[in-house]
């Protein structure tokens, strides 16, 4: 399913049916804000969506697969490319924001051949630049050194809540490299390469991010979920839900609890990262032979979890001489246990611990390699914690793609099937809660509000409630049938929303039904 971005040509190609007046409504907005702004039309529009994750938390930065889901809510880019060169060498870019008493308009001079981000200041525009750089460094690929980037008048706007856990920054990334590509001149704009450098300009903004998101935000297929699997290359396809009576439904509720990254990034996101690199570094030096070398990947900081994983099969396949007929389910398993018995320490490991296992000469040395591109603040390493969620979370994804996969295998044939829908669900539900458990007990990255929330909403008849994103507030996800939808907004109004001083706006997009969405486009008009 790789191949080019979609051209739209009418909102139609884009959004369900049930979304068309309220996105028409936010189109018109959009254009005549560009029109009064720089006082003519735009020449086409990106898009890119925010995403849900159904299952597989925080285990793309360790490169295991994930089942994430673009939602309707997105950014859009209204672009111009009528703006004469500034200076010899330089190139314009003026953008503006819809909210604009929120989000300042700016304008940039920006040299050929270097856009200048500043990670230290939290600035909205930073996300246009990332995708603006990675744009450019595929553009200069193309096109040869001296490539002369165009100038833009840009407005956009974006409806994923910022913090949310929903992503709105992979959108706006994704949609500024798609903007800044057309706006060059290249209207067939690869997916895969799309994703690829915005999961490396995100990384420019200040988190160490994996590419769940971009890749949901850009591969994604109205009416399917997305499985994503990141090794030996990116790939992704979509992946149908079984249809029941009453349909299956995913409900996305707020916690209002703003999980901001960019603050929080060296005692949560970015230290999760340093602690899983830390780990498959840790098991490496332990199980492996003396000397070994984990492969540079394609993860943040160049090993993973997944890159021990396979490197420790491959080597045992090798030393025996035999080829391992383990399933990665079994392989998973095993991992578990060799974990277990290998990362003791429950307290977690302190720097010089870590740097006496893996052969360093000293702590600043392990931070320099480690930690140099993004602080984290911590004592210990909770590396046995760590791993075991990865590994336990991979082996639920599969768990997850198994049940989907038989139940539509045995559905389409004519086999007897034990499995009524309600086992099934029951079971895709039980999946989802104990991700939530593990993410809560084990890799600490919810919170005593999520955790309320999906406590509520399984007692309201949700069959699986859990965090989604990065967490630490944000969103959670919850697998409700149809005719329970009702039943679980209620429950969240009375014990969890009436509680908090929401404003009526909050209020009402506290609780949504989300279809799955399409990825990103480019529209280009009628
Ligand atoms: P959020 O917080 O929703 O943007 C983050 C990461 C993902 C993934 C999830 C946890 C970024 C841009 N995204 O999502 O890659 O690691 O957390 O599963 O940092
Ligand atoms: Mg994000």
């Amino acid at each position: 399913m790789s191949g080019p971005v979609p051209i739209a040509h009418s909102l139609e190609d884009i959004y369900t049916r049930d979304a068309l007046d309220t996105q028409t409504k936010r189109w018109n907005n959009l254009l005549s804000k560009f029109e009064s702004t720089y006082g003519h039309q735009p020449e086409f529009v990106s898009r890119s969506p925010g995403r849900v994750n159904i299952i597989g938390e925080h285990i793309d930065y360790s490169l295991y697969s994930v089942l994430p889901m673009a939602i309707t809510a997105d950014t859009i880019i209204a672009v111009s490319t009528h703006l004469p060169a500034p200076k010899e060498g330089t190139f314009r870019i003026q953008i503006a924001n819809v909210q604009d008493s929120k989000f300042k308009s700016r304008e940039f001079d920006i040299p050929y051949d270097s856009v200048d981000i500043d990670a230290t200041v939290h600035e909205w525009t930073n996300y246009f630049k990332s995708g603006l750089r990675g744009a450019l460094e595929l553009l200069r690929k193309k096109h040869g050194a001296n490539f002369k980037p165009k100038s833009m008048q840009i407005v956009m706007d974006g409806t994923v809540p910022a913090g949310g856990g929903l992503s709105s920054s992979a959108a706006f990334v994704t949609a500024s490299a798609l903007a800044v590509m057309a706006a060059n001149g290249e209207q067939t704009v690869d997916k895969k390469e799309l994703t690829e450098l915005a999961i490396v300009s995100e990384r420019a903004v200040g988190v160490n991010s994996g590419g769940m998101d971009q890749s949901a935000s850009v591969f994604s297929e109205r009416g399917s979920a997305l499985f994503v699997s990141f090794t030996p290359t990116l790939l992704a396809r979509p992946v149908s839900f079984p249809p029941t009576t009453p349909e299956l439904t995913f409900l996305i509720a707020q916690s209002f609890v703003t999980a901001d990254k960019f603050v929080t990034g060296p005692i949560h996101y970015n230290l999760r990262v340093v602690e899983c690199t830390l780990a498959a570094a840790y098991l490496n030096a332990v199980l492996n032979p003396p000397g070994t070398l984990l492969p540079g990947d394609a993860s943040p900081l160049g090993i993973s979890l997944q890159g021990f994983h396979e490197t420790y099969f491959a080597l045992s396949e090798h030393n025996s001489g035999a080829t391992s007929s383990k399933s990665v389910t079994e392989q998973l398993e095993q991992l578990l246990e060799l974990t277990k018995q290998t990362l003791t320490k429950e307290e977690g490991y302190t720097r010089s611990e870590i740097a006496a296992v893996l052969g360093l000469t000293s702590t600043s040395e392990l931070d320099q390699k480690f930690t140099s591109r993004f602080p984290v603040r911590a004592e210990r390493f909770k590396l046995r914690q760590r791993a075991i969620h990865v590994f336990s979370e991979a082996l639920r994804v599969l768990k997850l793609m198994d049940l989907l996969e038989t139940s539509s295998s045995s559905s389409s044939s004519s086999s007897s099937t034990t499995n009524t829908p309600e086992d099934l669900n029951s079971r895709l539900g039980a999946l989802l809660n104990e991700t939530q458990d593990s993410c809560r007990e084990v890799y600490e990255c919810s919170c005593e509000e999520i955790d309320r929330i999906c406590a509520i909403a399984r007692r309201a008849g949700s069959y699986g409630s859990r965090l989604t994103g990065a967490g630490w507030g944000g969103c959670s996800v919850h697998l409700v049938p149809a005719d329970k939808v009702n039943n679980v907004k209620e429950a969240l109004e009375r014990k969890y929303y009436s509680k908090l001083k929401l404003t009526e706006e909050q209020r009402e997009g506290a609780v949504v039904v989300s279809k799955p969405g399409s990825g990103s486009a480019l529209y280009l008009g009628g």
